[in-house]
């Protein structure tokens, strides 16, 4: 995976790449990364990438040419990469569509500032336009980052062990089960039992029942879109009549009282 960064702020890049797994991948070629300077695409002496809205209003918007140029250019030394423009105006980002991205060779990742981009930019030069969430930024630096991390652990090789991505929260529309690990007790609180008794199957079975309902209590909009399994329903089931002997256990309240 090649990715790309077109911004007016490429040294906000750099803590980002010299960290942890992102920096891994880098080191063992499982990803590239550069960051590219939009100033760098602008024609006048200036090097101006923003001017003054048409219509007029507060604040300023970047312009087309400098953008247009750096995607050109950047494109072709790409070739089969997709083009993605972080904005408020894009389809909320999530694991599914990190996957998607993930298959890719190569993504060019613009980062508006200001009011944002040109509209003409969105038209013709723009495969994915990409919002990490319902609030506005300065900038879609910290956007594209979010995405290039998300990105990159799904790379083969990236999170070392092969299957470590596929056990994500997420990966099969669950939460991910509760995590332990040393000391054994902790404030007065122990580690489940069961993750200590080196029985396998009694672990896969806590850990199915501890995502199934982590996602219960937090997440029930999962479940509600969400194939369920035999497994998972069997989970459901098992609460569902705990919860129903409970409300039999109390005489004189009536059902649904
Ligand atoms: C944003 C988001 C975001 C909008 C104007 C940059 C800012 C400024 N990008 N998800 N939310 N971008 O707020 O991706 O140009």
């Amino acid at each position: 995976m090649f990715f790309t960064v077109l911004t007016i702020f490429p040294e906000m890049f750099d803590p980002f790449w010299q960290h942890g797994i992102v920096r891994r991948a880098i080191e063992h070629k499982i990803i590239r990364a550069s960051a590219v300077n939009i100033r760098d695409f602008a024609e006048d002496r200036h090097r101006v990438t923003d001017d003054r809205p048409y219509g007029g209003g507060s604040g300023m918007v970047m312009k087309p040419e400098p953008l247009a140029a750096a995607i050109r250019e950047t494109s072709q030394t790409l070739p089969g990469a997709k083009n993605v423009l972080l904005t408020p105006q894009g389809r909320i980002f999530n694991q599914q569509m990190a996957r998607e991205l993930a298959s890719y060779d190569g993504l060019i990742l613009v980062c508006g500032r200001y009011e944002g981009v040109d509209e003409r930019i969105c038209h013709d030069l723009i495969d994915y336009e990409i919002s990490i969430g319902g609030y506005v930024l300065t900038g879609g630096e910290l956007a594209a980052m979010v995405l290039m991390d998300a990105v990159t652990r799904l790379i083969p090789g990236a999170l070392g062990g092969e299957d470590a991505a596929e056990k994500d929260s997420f990966s099969d529309g669950l939460l991910e089960h509760a995590h332990y690990t040393r000391p054994r007790l902790f404030e007065d609180r122990a580690v489940p039992e069961v993750l200590l008794s080196g029985h396998h199957q009694d672990i896969e079975n806590w850990r199915l029942e501890s995502s199934v309902m982590r996602t219960l209590l937090k997440r029930p909009d999962l479940l509600q879109d969400k194939n369920l399994t035999r497994q998972e329903r069997r989970v459901l089931k098992k609460w569902h009549q705990a919860i129903e002997e409970i409300l039999d256990s109390h005489p004189g309240q009536t059902k649904g009282s």
